[in-house]
């Protein structure tokens, strides 16, 4: 008999900050929805939110998405690198600006940390432009590595200044 695939819960970060991001994020929504493995169950408002990291680069528009889907971590990875690169992403300097990245967040309560592959993301914990939308659809989502929820982290998030919704503003850079 053949074996229903597991379907894992997983949350995706998406970001842009060259171009259209509204239409951005929302094509980036759409193919990920075209793939037959992955379910869109819901994702965030928008947030219009200043650079974190290399500070002299445009504001970026962020939003996180809960999926369910059954592929793995790693066959994941490879269908959002596919589309960072068929929307237009080219290699670029660390944390450069782009016109679309897809990070995930994290992949049901899996860890994994291999060279190419760290899961949960890394530095979820401290940017508020991940926890701030990730709070608005999966508050009590609980961190597998440090065991506190998502409303938790948000809460020890020294600031939240430099996040803020989305006002359906045009984008001028
Ligand atoms: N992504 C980064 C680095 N800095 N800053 C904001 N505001 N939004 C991002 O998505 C972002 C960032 C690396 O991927
Ligand atoms: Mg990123
Ligand atoms: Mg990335």
């Amino acid at each position: 008999m053949k074996q229903k695939p597991t379907v894992v819960d997983v949350y995706i970060g998406l970001g842009s900050n060259l171009g259209d991001r509204h239409q951005n994020l929302a094509r980036a929504v759409d193919l990920l929805a075209q793939n037959r493995k992955v379910k869109v169950v819901e994702t965030s408002s928008l947030y219009v939110t200043e650079p974190v990291g290399r500070t002299d680069q445009p504001v970026f528009l962020n939003a996180v998405c809960h999926l369910r889907t059954s592929l793995s971590p790693e066959d994941l990875l490879g269908l959002a690198k596919e589309i960072e690169t068929a929307m237009g992403r080219k290699p670029s300097f660390v944390n450069g600006p782009r016109p679309i990245d897809i990070d995930i967040l994290f992949y049901g309560n899996m860890v994994i940390n291999i060279p190419h592959l760290v899961i949960p993301h890394p530095r979820v914990q401290e940017r508020a432009f991940v926890l701030v939308p990730l709070a608005e659809i999966a508050p009590d989502l609980v961190h597998p590595v440090n065991g506190d929820t998502v409303a938790h982290m948000v809460s020890r998030l020294k600031s939240l200044k430099g996040v803020r919704k989305w006002n359906g503003e045009a984008w001028n850079v």
